[in-house]
C-alpha cells in the first residue's frame, strides 16, 4: 500500500494513526500541497479532487477521502463494529467530523497557524464559535462514555481525534472540556499510538506557494 500524504495535515495523520495501530506496513509518498504537487495532471488521475490523503491499495486502486480510507483499513478489525447500529453510529461521527469539526477547529487552526486569518477577523470569530459548540457537544457525549461508539476505540475516535487533539493550536482553551481531555488521554494510551503531525511549511503562507488555496 502507498499513502499519498501531506505531513502537516490531520486528515493524513488520521490515516497514519490507524495504520500504526493496526501495524500495517505501507510506503509514504510525500505530497507538498503548497508546492503545486496536487495541481499536476498525474495527481488529478490519482484524485480528481486534488486533496490528500489518498491510499493506493495493494491492488493498485486509489482511494481518496480520509474517512473512507479509515473504513477500508478498519474493515474486519475491532476498529469498525459489525453491529448495524454501532456501525451507523460510527458513520454518524465520521460525517460529523467532516461537516462540523473540520470547518471549525481544523479550518481555524490552519488559517491562524499560516497567517491566512488573524484571531479577530470575522471569519476566525465565526469558526471559533463553531469550534466551541462542537467541543461542547463532544464533551457532553463523552460525559457518559469512554469512547464515541460501543465503549471501545473505533475509527470514530480516530477521526474526531485528528483535529481535536490540536484544538489549542486554533487558540482554544481546553480547560472547560474535562471529558474531552480525559478521552484524548485514553486515545493516546492505546498500544501503537503515534503523533507525528509536522508543522506547516513556510510555503503554506498566503501567496507563498501554489495550492488549491491560492
Ligand atoms: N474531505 C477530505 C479533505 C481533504 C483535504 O482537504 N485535504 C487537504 C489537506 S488537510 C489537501 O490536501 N488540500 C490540497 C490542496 O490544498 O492542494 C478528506 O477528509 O480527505
Amino acid at each position: 500500500m502507498r499513502l499519498y500524504d501531506y505531513p502537516a495535515s490531520c486528515n493524513c495523520y488520521k490515516v497514519r494513526l490507524l495504520l500504526a495501530l493496526l501495524q500495517r506496513p505501507y510506503e509514504r509518498v510525500p505530497v507538498d500541497i503548497f508546492d503545486g504537487d496536487t495541481l499536476t495532471d498525474e495527481y488529478v488521475r490519482i484524485n480528481p479532487a486534488r486533496t490528500t490523503p489518498v491510499l493506493e491499495t495493494d491492488d493498485g486502486c486509489f482511494l481518496p477521502e480520509s474517512n473512507a480510507i479509515l473504513v477500508y483499513l478498519a474493515a474486519g478489525t475491532p476498529f469498525l463494529p459489525d453491529d448495524a447500529f454501532e456501525l451507523a453510529e460510527v458513520v454518524r461521527w465520521l460525517v460529523f467530523e467532516q461537516t462540523d469539526v473540520i470547518p471549525t477547529l481544523g479550518g481555524l487552526r490552519f488559517r491562524l497557524l499560516v497567517g491566512r486569518l488573524t484571531a479577530d477577523a470575522p471569519d476566525a470569530v465565526r469558526r471559533k464559535e463553531g469550534a466551541l459548540e462542537v467541543l461542547r457537544l463532544l464533551d457532553e457525549h463523552l460525559a457518559t462514555r469512554d469512547f464515541f461508539v460501543g465503549g471501545r476505540h473505533t475509527i470514530a475516535d480516530i477521526a474526531i481525534y485528528g483535529y481535536t487533539h490540536l484544538a489549542h493550536e486554533a487558540g482554544i482553551g481546553m480547560e472547560p472540556y474535562a471529558n474531552v481531555r480525559a478521552w484524548l488521554d485514553r486515545v493516546a494510551q492505546h498500544p501503537g499510538y503515534i503523533e507525528d503531525v509536522e508543522p506547516y511549511g513556510a510555503n503554506a503562507a498566503p501567496g507563498a506557494g501554489r495550492s488549491l488555496y491560492d
